[in-house]
């Protein structure tokens, strides 16, 4: 017989996939989330036939089971912990540990892929195609990959997870990947992906007008109430508001903050360590405690939400030659204008800042760090330029 713990989300599913296509009815999988393993491991170990083989895969546990698994191996009993996960990289002292967090060719690696891996060069499992791909779907989605290589169908794969239960989805793909050549999205999932796609990007849209900014340190912060889609969030937040260093996702209910960032000079690993969280350098989190209600509630309740810049605009853009037109909420004007072939300069009411900046981004930046302003709409920006000829008659 095999056990296998695995993580409640995508990778670690992906996990017991294929644990059941490897071994069938011979092995029980157990889902976890990060605070539920260790008590799982501990009742394997006190229940649990010796002859059991115990795979963990997408997880780590704590010291003391550390230390429990090592003497249950050392009395002969069989147990595999894989993982991907920089904080897991110290299990590599055990023979019973295997934690790659980047393959010889420098791809990033999931639970899944190394399961994957694990089972095949075992022989446990005959190697396919259409396993394969479903395997690299899942590690692309788990390591961020698909962005980059914009594999839609990583992400998808992710919706349809959330989209139905657990069960279900396990179902799905073990039938689809044992009869097909290829692996695919039916008819049904297909419209129901396209469904959740609008459903997540109407949301996102609302949320982009629910963002408000904090200056924690040096560094600025953008602050969100949401309960779902946290990455997909954090990510389009980011872009839409490159000036902020970071993401912070409130979820009031869950009494859970997420800390997201697209920037590679920031790591919000240490944000959220300072309120008892952790994570990765891109992607954290750490509870609602006391001392984070205060610090994004309490002491934020009462900020503003960012004012988007103007969508349609044909006139007034950035980047542009002719300069571009921004307005903060007292009714400043702000006029970011090339000076010369490289520098780029800003007018606040009419009157030239002192500071110059090498390039757009940067003036914008610092626009938008200092005073929160928004680009303009056209007419606006036409009222603008006519009151300057005015002024030059
Ligand atoms: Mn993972």
């Amino acid at each position: 017989m095999y056990k296998l713990l695995s993580h409640n989300d995508l990778d670690g599913v992906g996990c017991g996939i294929l644990a059941k296509l490897a071994f069938g009815k011979q092995v029980r999988v157990r889902y976890n989330s990060v605070s539920s393993l260790d008590r799982e491991v501990e009742w394997f170990l006190e229940n649990e036939d010796k002859e059991t083989f115990l795979f963990i895969t997408d997880l780590s546990v704590n010291e003391e089971n550390e230390k429990r698994l090592e003497a249950f191996y050392e009395d002969g009993g069989k147990v595999q912990l894989l993982d991907h996960h920089k904080t897991a990289l110290h299990f590599n002292e055990y023979e019973w540990g295997h934690v790659v967090v980047e393959d010889d060719e420098g791809k990033l690696t999931s639970a899944t892929s190394l399961f994957y891996e694990y089972l095949v060069a075992h022989q446990l499992m005959k190697p396919s195609e259409s396993v394969a791909e479903f395997v690299e779907l899942v590690r692309q989605y788990d390591t961020w990959e698909w962005e980059k290589n914009n594999n839609q169908s990583a992400q998808r794969l992710n919706a349809l997870f959330f989209l139905i239960t657990i069960d279900e989805f396990e179902e799905k793909m073990i039938d689809r990947l044992l009869s097909d050549d290829h692996f695919h999205f039916d008819e049904f999932e297909k419209k129901l992906l396209d469904m959740e796609e609008n459903k997540i990007e109407r949301y996102i849209r609302r949320k982009r007008r629910e963002l408000f900014q904090l200056k924690a340190g040096d560094l600025f912060a953008g602050i969100v109430y949401a309960e779902s889609y946290h990455s997909e969030l954090g990510n389009e937040l980011g872009k839409e508001y490159p000036h902020l260093d970071y993401i912070v996702i409130l979820n009031i209910g869950g009494k859970r903050v997420g800390f997201r960032t697209i920037h590679d000079h920031i790591d919000v690993s240490g944000v959220a360590g300072q309120f008892g969280g952790g994570g990765h350098a891109k992607a954290s989190g750490c509870s609602l405690t006391k001392d984070a209600f205060q610090r994004f509630v309490l002491d934020t309740f009462h900020l503003e939400p960012l004012r988007e810049d103007a969508r349609r605009n044909r006139y007034n853009v950035k980047h542009s030659s002719f300069g571009s037109l921004y307005k903060n909420r007292m009714e400043e004007s702000f006029f970011i204008y090339p000076e010369n072939d490289e520098d780029w300069a800003i007018q606040q009411n009419n009157k030239k800042l002192e500071r110059n900046f090498t390039s757009f981004e940067e003036a914008e930046c610092f626009l938008k760090r200092n005073y929160e302003a928004w680009l303009v709409r056209d007419d606006a920006f036409v009222n603008f330029l006519m009151e300057q000829i005015r002024s030059i008659k």
